[in-house]
């Protein structure tokens, strides 16, 4: 599937959308990441892991400072600022890369924003605050809107579809239009189906081969399968810290199916592969 050129609008510049697929390098400042916690609670190593991802290529950094993996406890507001605030001010200063910050609290995005952040990676899609969607819509940031099923506290305990596809789609179709109805430009929203938030194995295969479908909704997708458990499974690789491998099979399928951006927690080997399978995408099709 061949993506159509975009720009999207940032407070200080602009994302270039399009043949090329966006890495966004994950930097988890927390203590309880499923693949990386503890690994960069300290600033200096989240900041010279961003550095290093920028260095690989990474167009955007991802700075998180609360886990949303599968039972993963809330953490304050405060806490959150604590962590993710002089990693964004250090990694603006000194990172050739777009800075989005993952949080679903307005009080932690309007802060990050201040920081120099310029996207809002919001993976409740504006439900877990209601002061997110009048920030996002003033600020002019980025905004990514993501499919969950439940709560990471519980959302892996039964999840249940009819069409994980059609209900996924309904579902960012109505979040872009909340979005939209509370100010936020058309142009910046960027849509995420949320592999591993509420979905079995079956569900996220079927998410990833759908992403076609899901690129119909008009806006640019976001594609997160890095080192998730369903890669595991398909694998045999225990480990989150070994399946690079396996997502950068789901991440170039991905791409290849409509993924404009993959959310990855590694940047040089995914700009490789991606630079082969953009290049073959970038192909007119054959007759
Ligand atoms: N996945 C995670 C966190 N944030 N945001 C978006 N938009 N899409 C995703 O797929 C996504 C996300 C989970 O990965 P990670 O940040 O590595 O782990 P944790 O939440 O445990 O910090």
């Amino acid at each position: 599937m061949l993506r159509r050129l975009r720009r999207m609008p940032l407070p200080r510049g602009e994302l270039l959308l399009g043949p090329r697929t966006l890495i966004m390098g994950v930097i988890n400042v927390t203590p309880d990441s499923f693949s990386d916690g503890g690994l960069f609670l300290e600033q200096e190593r989240a900041v010279a892991q961003g550095l290093a991802l920028a260095a690989e290529g990474a167009d955007l950094l991802d700075v998180g400072g609360e886990s949303t993996r599968p039972g993963a406890e809330p953490v304050s507001a405060q806490v959150e600022q604590e962590r993710v605030l002089p990693v964004i001010e250090a990694l603006c200063a000194r990172a050739q890369a777009v800075l989005s910050v993952d949080t679903s609290k307005a009080a932690v995005a309007r802060a990050a924003l201040a920081a120099g952040a310029q996207v809002i990676n919001d993976v409740s899609a504006l439900r877990g605050d209601p002061d997110m969607a009048p920030l996002a819509a003033a600020s002019g940031a980025g905004l990514i809107l993501m499919h969950m099923q439940g709560d990471p506290r519980s959302m892996q305990a039964d999840p249940h579809y009819e069409d994980v596809v059609a209900e996924v789609k309904t579902f960012l179709a109505e979040r872009a239009q909340a979005a939209q109805a509370a100010g936020v430009a058309r142009e910046r929203i960027i849509l995420d189906p949320g592999i591993g938030f509420g979905k079995t194995l079956e569900h996220n295969l079927a998410l990833i081969r759908g992403l076609n479908e899901l690129a119909e909704l008009g806006c640019p997708l976001l594609l997160g399968a890095s080192r998730k458990s369903f890669i595991g499974r398909l694998t045999g690789r225990q480990a989150p810290g070994e399946r690079l491998w396996g997502s950068l099979g789901a991440h170039v399928l991905g791409a290849a199916l409509g993924a404009d951006i993959v959310r990855v927690h590694e940047a040089a080997p995914y700009r490789e592969a991606l630079a082969v399978s953009d290049a073959v995408m970038a192909l007119e099709a054959r007759p």
